[in-house]
């Protein structure tokens, strides 16, 4: 059965979307914004009181890469967090109040069943490729930002594989369809990953500086010491391209060109003694200090508004 503390399968997911929506219908609404290639349904839950008008949103999105089990555990967690904390969190009830979250627990299902199944260390979407006998693209690259230009591979065997075209992948087409539908409503756009304790935001594709770097950096340096505050875990904030490496196509430069400012790319722990393996021991502790960077964002776009 489905529990916070450990990694949960694909079916766990499933029906923890179904029970904690109905059991928080006063907070919580879900709707499917698609299907995946092999036919699931991607539910985005819609988190925050309901007032009867349009509220400003964050979007945040999880399991982008299937092996990154972390960052689909962080999902699961947050939203519980969100439902069992608002009315006595003064910050998560204001919060919820005037914005509303939108969180897409799983965002490539079908790698995430495969890794589960198959193999463990999946990390694409699980399309087939014309004229290969090599499956998936990477949703990461696969966003209509600089695509396929850098850092990608235009070979459907590697796991860095940027797709046929921009949005070839559904479960990328789904999200982007989503988000370009509710542009003017959604403030900022948050993005799960791991590993290697990074903060990080555009761009990716370019070296060039984003236009509201200085402030993108200041966000997330204030992001990462509240991160930081709980268990001393040690963050790095800084632009893609420069921090991690450069790489094209991916969401967070695509989200912050379309015009949400506020776009960011979390890369959970660890930094590499277990990379995706990370121990259930460590989902808790991990989520705890994780929340703190998310509310901490949160919190300053709800200031700007
Ligand atoms: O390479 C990625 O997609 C991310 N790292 S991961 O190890 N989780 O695969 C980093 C994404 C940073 N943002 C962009 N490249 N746009
Ligand atoms: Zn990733
Ligand atoms: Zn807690």
């Amino acid at each position: 059965s489905h529990s916070y503390t450990k990694y949960n399968t694909w079916d766990q997911i499933q029906s923890w979307i179904s029970s904690i929506s109905s059991a928080n219908s006063n907070l919580m609404s879900r709707q499917v914004i698609g299907n995946t290639h092999e036919g699931r349904p991607m539910n985005v839950l819609k988190i925050g009181k309901k007032t009867g008008s349009t509220k400003p949103a964050i979007w945040m999105d999880c399991g982008i890469h299937s092996r990154e089990w972390i960052s689909t555990a962080f999902c699961q967690w947050f939203v519980r967090e969100a439902v069992s904390t608002y009315g006595t969190d003064s910050q998560m009830t204001s919060l919820l109040d005037q914005m509303d979250i939108y969180v897409l627990p799983v965002f490539n299902i079908d790698g995430y069943d495969y890794t589960w199944k198959t193999n463990r260390m999946w990390r694409k979407t699980r399309a087939r490729n014309i004229g290969s006998t090599c499956y998936g693209a990477d949703p990461n690259r696969n966003f209509d930002a600089g695509w396929c230009t850098l850092g990608a591979s235009s070979n459907p065997c590697s796991d860095t594989y940027c797709g046929s075209k921009p949005e070839s992948e559904i479960e990328v087409k789904n999200v982007a369809d989503f988000i370009r539908r509710n542009k003017s409503i959604i403030k900022a756009y948050i993005t799960i990953h791991s590993y290697s304790q990074l903060l990080l935001f555009p761009y990716s594709y370019t070296y060039d500086l984003a236009a509201d770097h200085a402030e993108l950096l200041r966000v997330a340096k204030g992001a990462t010491n509240a991160l930081t505050s709980l268990y001393g875990t040690q963050y790095t904030p800084g632009p893609g391209a420069a921090t991690i490496y450069p790489a094209a196509g991916g969401s967070d430069d695509w989200a912050y060109d379309l015009g949400v400012k506020y776009s960011y790319t979390f890369e959970l722990r660890d930094t590499g003694r277990y990379g995706f393996l990370l121990p259930e021991s460590q989902i808790k502790p991990t989520c705890e200090e994780t929340m703190l960077a998310v509310k901490y964002i949160a919190a300053y776009v709800q200031k700007t508004l």
